[in-house]
C-alpha cells in the first residue's frame, strides 16, 4: 500500500511541525494501526483509531487526556497528544485518527531479551500504578466493559465455539479442551473484586512489554504507552499481564512451542521491580494472588485468541491465517507451566516483600 498518498491528508488535518515528508507502518501492535510520520522536522506516531474495540472515542481520548496531563503534572513522561489543526484531541470521521509525539531514543521489545530491561519495566509499571492511585477514577469512562472479566470472556469463547462459524473447531480439539477443563480456575480476580478481598484500583491492563517505551542506551523505562485500557481493575491484572507476554522465554506467536517456557528467573525480575515500587501499597492478599493472577492472565489471553480464530479473526490484526491459534498455543504452553509453578513464585514474592 502507498501509505503516503492514503495518508497524507489525514495528517495534514493535525498541527504538525513542518511538512509530511514520509508515512509507513510502525510498530507491533494489535488493535490500533499505527504509522510513523516523519516530517521535515520531527517524527510523529499516528494512529487509525479500532472504533469497533472502542466505540467511545469522545471517552476514549478524555481518559487519555486527563491521564496524560496527570502524570505530565508531575513530571512524569508520557504521550504527547497533538491536537488537530482545528484544536480537537483527534480528528472525527468515518474513521477517526490520533496523533502523538514520537518520543525518540527509545525502542520496545516483542521479548524480555534483557533481564535487566525486565525489571526496569516492572518498577515503572509499578510507579505508573502509583501514580494511576492519585487519578479520580470518577473522571474515566469505562473504554471496554468486563475487559479482564475471566469468566466473561469464557462465555464469550464458549459462544464462539458453539457458533463455530469458520468450522474451525476440529482443528484445535486439543486447546479448547485445556480451556474448557479450566472453567473452575477463572472467578478468583474477579470474586475477590466483587467480595471486596482484593481492593478497585486504577489501572492500565494492557501491561505488555510492548506498551513501555524503554530507553534505547541505557535501558531504563521512558514511558508507559497504549493508554486505551486504564481502567478501574486490579493490580493482578497488570503484574499478570506483563508476566504473560515477557516472562516467557520466546514471542507471542512462536509456533515452535518447544521455544515457548515461562522464565521463573524472568519471573522473579520482574517481579522485584514491580513489588519493590508497590510495597507500600500492595495488600497482603493481593501479594498472594500475584502467581495466579499471572496465570490468569495467560489463559484469558489464550482464550481470547482462540475465541477470536474461531470467529475467522476480526478482533487481533493477524499476518496470516491461523496466527490467532498460534498465539493461543503459546498462551496454553505459559499456563500450564505455570500452573506447575505456583509455590515456586510464591516464595519469589514472600521473599521480596519480607
Ligand atoms: P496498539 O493499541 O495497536 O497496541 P500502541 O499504542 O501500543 O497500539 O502502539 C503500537 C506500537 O507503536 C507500540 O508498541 C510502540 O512500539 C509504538 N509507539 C506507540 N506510540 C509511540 C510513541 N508516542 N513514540 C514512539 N513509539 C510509539
Ligand atoms: C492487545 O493493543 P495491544 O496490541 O497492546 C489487546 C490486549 C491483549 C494483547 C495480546 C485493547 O494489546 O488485551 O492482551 O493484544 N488489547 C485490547 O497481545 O484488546
Ligand atoms: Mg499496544
Amino acid at each position: 500500500m502507498d501509505y503516503m498518498n492514503e495518508y497524507k491528508k489525514i495528517a495534514d488535518e493535525f498541527a504538525l511541525v513542518g511538512e509530511v515528508a514520509d508515512i509507513r507502518p510502525y510498530g507491533e501492535g494489535h488493535i490500533n494501526l499505527t504509522l510513523l510520520v516523519t516530517t521535515t522536522e520531527k517524527r510523529y506516531i499516528m494512529q487509525k483509531m479500532n472504533t469497533r474495540v472502542f466505540p467511545d472515542s469522545d471517552g476514549l481520548m478524555a481518559n487519555i487526556c486527563g491521564v496524560t496531563e496527570h502524570l505530565k503534572a508531575r513530571g512524569i513522561e508520557t504521550l504527547s497528544v497533538v491536537p488537530t489543526k482545528a484544536g480537537a484531541p483527534y480528528l472525527k470521521g468515518e474513521e477517526c485518527y490520533r496523533v502523538y509525539d514520537f518520543i525518540e531514543n527509545t525502542v520496545t521489545y516483542q521479548t524480555a531479551t534483557d533481564i535487566d530491561v525486565f525489571r526496569n519495566s516492572g518498577k515503572a509499571f509499578g510507579e505508573f500504578q502509583n501514580y494511576l492511585a492519585e487519578f479520580d477514577a470518577s473522571k474515566l469512562t469505562v473504554a471496554i466493559k468486563h475487559f479482564h472479566d475471566t469468566p466473561k470472556r469464557f462465555r464469550d469463547f464458549k459462544a464462539a465455539l458453539e457458533a463455530d462459524a469458520f468450522d474451525r473447531a476440529k482443528d484445535c480439539k486439543e486447546e479448547i479442551e485445556f480451556i474448557l477443563s479450566h472453567e473452575n480456575t477463572y472467578g478468583i480476580a474477579m470474586d475477590g473484586l466483587k467480595d471486596g478481598s482484593l481492593p478497585l484500583r486504577v489501572t492500565h491492563n494492557d501491561t505488555k512489554l510492548n506498551n513501555i517505551l524503554m530507553d534505547e542506551k541505557t535501558g531504563a523505562a521512558r514511558a508507559v504507552i497504549d493508554l486505551d485500557t486504564i481502567m478501574p481493575g486490579s493490580m493482578l491484572f497488570d503484574f499478570g499481564d506483563s508476566i504473560r507476554f515477557g516472562a516467557s522465554t520466546a514471542a507471542e506467536d512462536e509456533k515452535d512451542l518447544t521455544k515457548v517456557h515461562f522464565d521463573i528467573n524472568l519471573f522473579k525480575a520482574y517481579a522485584e521491580g514491580y513489588c519493590g515500587a508497590v510495597k507500600n501499597s500492595i495488600t497482603k492478599r493481593e501479594a498472594e494472588l500475584l502467581p495466579y493472577g499471572s496465570y490468569l492472565m495467560t489463559i484469558e489471553c489464550g482464550m481470547r485468541f482462540l475465541a477470536d480464530y474461531l470467529s475467522g479473526d476480526t478482533y487481533f490484526a493477524t499476518k496470516y491465517e491461523g496466527h490467532n491459534l498460534v498465539r493461543c498455543r503459546t498462551q496454553i504452553r505459559l499456563a500450564s507451566e505455570m500452573e506447575a509453578q505456583f509455590k515456586e513464585m510464591g516464595k519469589i514474592i514472600d521473599e521480596i516483600l519480607a
